[in-house]
């Protein structure tokens, strides 16, 4: 039945996934360090909070997330209450409370219910300067007294190393086996942990992953070629100039003091063999918590139904200026945080525009809307805004209520055994009030390019680029824009869906980043089935690149922003934009179809090997004779080849890509091959049912 695009037993997951047994038996024990463990801040949350699941399967209770005690967020997301009295955690944590100090162990709510331990450390501050002491006399970082976070950052450290270090001294009491206990730390906020480990000479291997380097962020928000120049930076004054000389020392010293140093994607492995001087051992992808549905497409169903939410949402923005037909209408957008350059909304506009002249000159019936996603400061939703939802909603109830009533009348009179007359049907007074609702759905101005009030709108970056290249949402354009500036929730009256909702109702993500380590939300996009537009600068983008043949029929387009110029960055974007556009919705149902297929890839069953290796190569330093002969092997190399049925369908221009038909691409319902079924994912004529899955 099922061809297969690509050989699932290429991939090595995690093969012994027996909740922690063999760990159990081994006395082999794993704590996960990171400042946002059950603590939303960044993209790390997502790493630790997506992985519980794939590490819980592997470890059971041999897994424990340490964290810092933040009560709002414990409030809604953790389950306090002690471990087990027979534990070596519970004499851990016993000794720490001893001391006096707050600690909280729990499971943390999520997939997998991990444990957790939360230490509250306001609880040692009384000792602070005795801790940067250690620190100073140790390392020579001295840290200024006013840098809160850093400070904090110490108490934390101290905390977690002194947990570590009376856990280490307790375990043996446990259990006859040699304890091996692995700790891995995240980013330089938990760096210390790792540095006053070793500092104290506990027995324990580590692995310290950075995310992102803070000298990377600070340069590339500046104007600077970052990455034709990495060689060439004075570092340490570069990070004396920006007042952060310390916290790149804290950040140096844990990289090059773990056992195992790692980073997410390849481009911050040279980013960090620059900045860091030190080249990672591992690189550890980020994945997801790949959940797939059982019904086969469900996620093209999911697309069709949150579509039409944002439809809703468009009819009343537009309202008065409704003259382009919604079922030709494509829906891209952008979103994270607001890092202009960074995140590459500046290219993403003045792709737009080209894309705007494009479309015009190629007399398209397509309309393509673009969103703009980017928290910033704003006065609450703007007027037109809400009027629009008002108007259109208003609209909607008279004529439900108008429905009912033609129903009503039209049963009465058919019961008297004859047909209604047409002004029977509709009254006078109910012409009147459509009349009115029509009267009231019509405006002068243009439909506003802004959801809400900025604060800063005259210097907003998103604004003034929208007014550089003259995006006023004319009826004449066919890109029209809208900036939402505030994430999306359910209780967002505009909208009234959630991110993840809102992602699978679009068609494209566009993520043409400058800085991007790696990039969550174009993998989020692709489990989604949603295609999405990337860089060879992300670190998604690159993992992509080195694991699919093609990864643009996949739906993975990648802009080079590395090799080629800024002004050639924007003209490759705005053609694949314009390719994308020029699809039917046949052929976007199989690209749709394609992207989906890649979740696998990003599964961190599959990933999460990555992070074994990594604390078996520290295993391995720390006791050599208990290392394995072979070490745990990689995710391989994942391939995915040439989708089997390209051209999608009809011939396509570009031999790889879905690209424009140019014979019969307005027949979207005739199918031209077995292969583009099975695309398409129905049952074939003989009944059998045709699909990768
Ligand atoms: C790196 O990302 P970071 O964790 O350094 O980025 P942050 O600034 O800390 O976080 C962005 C996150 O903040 C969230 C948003 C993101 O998950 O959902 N957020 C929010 O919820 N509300 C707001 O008002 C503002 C932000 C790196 F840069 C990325 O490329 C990597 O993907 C990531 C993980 O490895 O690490
Ligand atoms: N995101 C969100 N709400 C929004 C827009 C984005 O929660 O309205 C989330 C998105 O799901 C993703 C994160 O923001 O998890 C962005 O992470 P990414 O790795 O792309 O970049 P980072 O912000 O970590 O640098
Ligand atoms: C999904 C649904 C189809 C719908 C299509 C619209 O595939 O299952 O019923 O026609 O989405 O796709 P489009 O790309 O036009 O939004």
């Amino acid at each position: 039945v099922a061809k297969r695009f690509y050989r699932v037993d290429s991939l090595h997951g995690l093969d012994n996934l027996d909740r922690g047994e063999s760990a159990f038996e081994e006395n082999r024990w794993v704590f996960e360090i990171s400042h946002e463990a059950a603590n939303k801040v960044g993209g790390i949350y997502q790493v630790i909070r997506s992985k519980c699941s794939a590490s819980v399967e592997e470890l059971g209770d041999q897994y424990i997330l340490l964290g810092p005690y933040k009560e709002t967020s414990v409030r809604t997301e953790v389950e306090l209450g002690d471990f087990p009295s027979h534990s070596p955690l519970t004499a851990a944590v016993n000794n720490l409370r001893a001391e006096g100090w707050r600690v909280h162990p729990g499971r943390w709510l999520v997939d997998g219910s991990p444990q957790i331990i939360l230490f509250d450390i306001g609880s040692a501050s009384g000792r602070l300067d005795e801790y940067k002491h250690e620190l100073y006399e140790n390392t020579k970082i001295g840290i200024p007294n006013g840098d809160v976070e850093c400070n904090d950052a110490v108490l934390f450290g101290v905390m977690v190393a002194r947990f570590i270090e009376e856990f280490r001294a307790e375990v043996v009491n446990f259990s006859d086996a040699k304890p091996r206990v692995c700790a891995h730390f995240h980013e330089w906020l938990a760096g210390v942990g790792l540095i006053t480990l070793r500092m104290r000479s506990v027995d324990v291997a580590t692995v310290f992953t950075t995310h992102a380097t803070l000298l990377g962020r600070f340069l590339c928000a500046g104007a600077v070629d970052f990455y034709n120049n990495l060689d060439k930076f004075n570092i340490d004054e570069e990070a004396g100039r920006r007042g952060i000389y310390h916290r790149y020392c804290m950040e140096r010293c844990a990289a090059h003091l773990s056992h195992t140093f790692t980073t997410v994607s390849e481009i911050t492995g040279i980013e960090a063999e620059h900045l860091l001087k030190r080249k990672p051992d591992i690189i550890t992808p980020n994945g997801l918590n790949v959940k797939k549905f059982s019904a086969l497409h469900e996620f093209q169903n999911l697309h069709a139904l949150s579509k039409e939410k944002i439809n809703d949402f468009i009819r009343g923005h537009f309202y008065g200026f409704m003259d382009f037909d919604l079922d030709n209408t494509l829906y891209f957008f952008i979103a994270g945080r607001y890092e202009f350059g960074n995140k590459g909304a500046d290219i993403y506009i003045e792709a737009l525009a080209r894309l705007n002249h494009y479309m015009k000159a190629s007399g398209t019936n397509k309309t393509v809307i673009a969103f703009m996603i980017f928290p910033a400061k704003t006065n609450n939703f703007n007027i037109e805004s809400l009027r629009g939802q008002a108007v259109t909603k208003s609209l909607r109830d008279t004529i439900h209520d108008i429905q009912a009533k033609i129903g009503k009348r039209m049963y009465e009179i058919c019961l008297t055994g004859r047909l209604p007359d047409s002004e029977e049907l509709l009254l006078k007074e109910e012409t009147v009030r459509l009349k009115r609702c029509i009267f009231a759905a019509q405006r002068k101005s243009l439909p506003p390019i802004t959801t809400h009030n900025v604060c800063d709108d005259t210097v907003d970056p998103v604004l003034n680029a929208l007014r550089r290249c003259r995006l006023f949402n004319d009826p004449h354009d066919r890109v029209k824009v809208i900036f939402h500036p505030e994430f999306l929730s359910v209780t967002n009256p505009l909208f009234g869906m959630d991110y993840e909702e809102f992602v699978r109702g679009c068609h494209l993500g566009v993520f043409p980043s400058y800085y991007e380590p790696w990039g969550y939300t174009p993998a989020e996009c692709t489990v989604m089935g949603i295609p999405s537009v990337t860089t060879n600068l992300s670190g998604f983008g690159c993992f992509m690149a080195e694991h699919i043949a093609d990864p643009m029929s996949y739906g993975i387009y990648i802009i080079d922003r590395r090799y080629i110029g800024l002004e050639e960055s924007v003209r490759q974007l705005a053609q694949n934009l314009f390719e994308f556009v020029q699809l039917n919705r046949r052929q976007r149902i199989i690209q749709r179809n394609r992207t989906e297929r890649l979740s696998e890839l990003l599964d961190w069953k599959i990933l999460g090997t990555y992070y074994r290796q990594a604390r078996q190569h520290s295993l391995g330093i720390m006791y050599p004779e208990l290392a394995p002969e072979e070490e745990a092997a990689g995710a391989g190399r994942l391939n995915y080849p040439r989708p089997l049925s390209e051209p999608p369908s009809p011939t396509s221009s570009r031999a790889t890509t879905p690209a424009p038909s140019e014979v019969g691409s307005d027949d979207e319902d005739s199918i031209d091959s077995e292969a583009e079924l099975e695309e398409l994912g129905v049952a074939s004529a003989n009944g059998s049912t045709v699909s990768s899955r």
